[in-house]
């Protein structure tokens, strides 16, 4: 086996949530082909009494419940002991911002250990000794921290090597190379009245990838122009963006031989 596989363990009081994840498409697939080991562990079963309770009411009052810490250590120590190299996540609103960046960075670690609130949150002594970084999946307040895993393991999972095939490697995705995808067609050839271009059928490599850097440099333009900004652009880019420039000045110049009456709206 090439690699050693990623542990993933999720510390939650909804274990259960975790199994159509588990379940499905390419996690589904990275589990069987032995490329991450993934559990979801019950707080709940290292929480003590009767009542087995994971929450408690906050000192100084307030509204809402806390975690409390005993049941939260249990689980992380235990988790500890199974995957000692894992790095232990708190999901938390207060979080570091997860994005593909972060992705890219947990790829290559050995282990996650999350540690999912529920409530108002955890006991701020849960997080000295027990958490080495605390994430958030964006400015947006969730229920808990279970869909914030989920979403994490997801992006991670795919950047391991050999869980995506060849066909679709993670290189040529959105944001890794910050332009965004070329607009994309499958059959038929005409859809509710619209073709797909002439250029993707004619055969002619050269051409279709052309048309593809140029679809990804307009919807990137259009839709995210930040990352164009902060893009290093190759020759055949600027190629690209040069020609549009030269279009769109033809246009105006077009316009102003005609005289103001043609910028006044009538055709
Ligand atoms: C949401 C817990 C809000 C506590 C002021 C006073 C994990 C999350 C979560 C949650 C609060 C993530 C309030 C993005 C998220 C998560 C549960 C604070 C409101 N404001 N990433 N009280 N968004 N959320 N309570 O919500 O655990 S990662």
């Amino acid at each position: 086996m090439k690699g050693n596989r990623m542990n993933f363990i999720v510390l939650t009081i909804f274990p259960e949530m975790f199994n159509p994840f588990w379940e499905h498409g390419i996690i589904k697939r990275a589990i069987d082909r032995n490329k991450i080991l993934a559990s979801a562990v019950n707080i709940r079963d290292f929480a003590q009494g009767r009542h087995r309770t994971t929450d408690d009411r906050p000192y100084g009052g307030g509204c809402g419940m806390i975690m409390k810490p005993e049941p939260l250590a249990g689980a992380i120590r235990t988790a500890t002991k199974k995957a000692p190299l894992a790095k232990r996540i708190l999901l938390t609103p207060q979080g570091r911002r997860f994005d593909q960046g972060v992705a890219r960075e947990f790829a290559s670690l050995d282990g996650i250990i999350f540690v999912c609130g529920r409530y108002e949150g955890v006991d701020e002594r849960i997080c000295h000794n027990l958490i080495d970084d605390e994430i958030s999946i964006g400015d947006y307040v969730l229920t808990g921290g279970e869909l914030a895993a989920m979403v994490i393991i997801d992006a991670v999972t795919r950047l391991i090597p050999g869980v995506l095939g060849g066909k679709d490697s993670a290189e040529k995705d959105s944001f890794s190379g910050s332009v965004l995808k070329y607009a994309q067609y499958t059959r038929p050839r005409t859809f509710e009245g619209v073709d797909v271009p002439e250029v993707l059928l004619s055969g002619n490599h050269k051409k279709i990838e052309e048309a593809r850097l140029e679809s990804s440099l307009i919807r990137t333009f259009l839709k995210k122009q930040d990352l164009l900004e902060n893009r290093s652009l190759s020759a055949e880019e600027i190629k690209i963006l040069k020609k549009w420039c030269r279009d769109i000045e033809k246009i105006i110049h077009d316009q102003s031989i005609r005289g103001p009456d043609a910028l006044s709206g009538d055709q």
